[in-house]
């Protein structure tokens, strides 16, 4: 029956065995194919399938969430969204994304590329090793995302169809609604923070009328700001990279949104990593040597996207918004570049601001990351996730007043370091 059941290694060759798009990638014997269950994240089943005439990779949704268990129940439309996003993203930035050989409606299943060698980027910095191109690459791909998704360039009947589309996506806003912008800022049940040394500092912060006040304000710009399609979930988890390339996955979450948003999250985790690398390369030289690399990649990711949105400002407003039409009297080839300056200077002060939010929520929420969480030293695990947690309130207060990305380069550096 078509009804939806989880896939295991056993069951997988059943299912897919007769699919054209399959069998061309990975031949056609499926008794021959050899799979294994790889998922490493918080919600999905992932395998890799490998057969004669190549791999790919399965990714299948459970109706719950997989880091908790089935007393979370989670919708398995988000295979839907995945597979919208996927699509729309290859469109906007081509090459970027996974290319999708199957979809699976029902059995809330997408069969992709196998990205090979890649592993996520997250594996690959806390090796120390660095990725060439990796601030370009993301860079385009958050700014061509960013403006080819919104009412600057596509068709407003376009868009708002796409709007309604993903406005379904509910369950997965709630997550980020919840652990992402609310459970940090108070002792929610499903917090964890694993170092009672920051006992202390959490509840300053759960104390801070202000930073609170300020973090609201950013949930209300992604609840309320549906200005683009967002990925939703741009951590350092949903890249994987070689030594010279990265491509991104997993846009799940994907969601219509604040303009800032994926760069914001991306940022956060930059971030993050920088302040954890004493703790991963133990040479002084070396580990030095890496947290600049991590710094011009915060620098080029900024100003490859300032770049590229302007470059798509210029080339392919095509939209309703700040019209050419409005601006051709002007007699000049960059009309209307001051609406673009103020747009890409809002566009930093709410990516300053869902940085410093990403950085609490990965520290004090449920969902953490490997950087810090695998500090085996609880010292300098608590210095390293105390200078993580100041650091993003101070960029959440400032995200108005800082004046560029130097600025919070700077702020980054001259916290305490592990
Ligand atoms: C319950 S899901 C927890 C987190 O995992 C995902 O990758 C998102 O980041 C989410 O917030
Ligand atoms: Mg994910």
């Amino acid at each position: 029956s078509n009804e939806y059941k989880p896939l295991s290694p056993e069951t997988l060759g059943a299912r897919l065995g007769g699919l054209e798009a399959v069998t061309r990638a990975v031949g056609g014997n499926p008794e021959a194919w050899k799979v294994r269950e790889v998922g490493d994240g918080n919600l999905n089943l992932v395998f890799i399938v490998e057969g004669e005439a190549g791999s790919v990779i399965v990714k299948q949704a459970l109706p719950y969430v997989r880091l908790v268990g089935d007393s979370w129940p989670l919708p398995l439309k988000r295979a839907f969204f995945e597979y919208h996003a996927l699509i729309r993203q290859e469109a906007r930035d081509p090459g970027s994304v996974p290319e999708v050989l199957h979809f699976d409606e029902t059995q809330a299943l997408i069969v992709m590329e196998r990205l090979q060698p890649h592993i996520i980027l997250r594996q690959q910095t806390m090796e120390g090793r660095k990725v060439a191109g990796l601030g370009r690459t993301l860079g385009l791909f958050t700014a061509r995302t960013a403006f080819r998704g919104s009412d600057l360039s596509m068709a407003a009947a376009d868009k708002k169809a796409d709007v309604a589309l993903f406005a379904g996506n509910v369950e997965l806003c709630d997550i980020t609604e919840s652990l992402v912008f609310t459970d940090p800022y108070y002792d929610a049940k499903l917090n964890r923070h694993t170092t009672p040394e920051l006992d202390g500092l959490v509840a300053d912060l759960r104390r801070d009328e202000a930073l609170k006040i300020e973090v609201q304000h950013m949930k209300r710009a992604f609840t309320s700001r549906g200005e683009t399609m967002c990925h939703g979930d741009l951590h350092a988890g949903s890249i994987m990279v070689t030594e010279d390339e990265a491509r991104i996955i997993d846009p799940e979450f994907a969601f219509y949104g604040p303009f800032g948003f994926d760069i914001g999250m991306l940022i956060g985790n930059y971030l993050m990593a920088y302040h954890a690398m004493p703790a991963h390369i133990a040479d002084k030289a070396a580990c030095a040597d890496f947290q600049e690399w991590i710094l011009s990649v915060i620098e080029e990711t900024w100003s490859v996207f300032r770049a590229e949105f302007l470059r798509l400002w210029r080339t392919e407003r095509t939209g309703i918004l700040y019209p050419k039409a409005l601006y051709e009297d002007q007699g000049h080839g960059f009309a209307a570049e001051g609406a673009a300056e103020q747009l890409l200077g809002e566009i930093f002060r709410d990516l300053v601001g869902f940085a410093g939010i990403e950085m609490h929520r990965r520290i004090l929420g449920l969902a953490h990351v490997a950087e810090l969480d695998t500090i085996a030293d609880v010292k300098t695990k608590a210095r390293c996730e105390s200078t993580c947690l100041k650091l993003g309130q101070f960029l959440v207060m400032n995200r108005n007043r800082l004046t560029g990305m130097d600025a919070v380069i700077a702020a980054a550096r001259s916290a305490e370091t592990g």
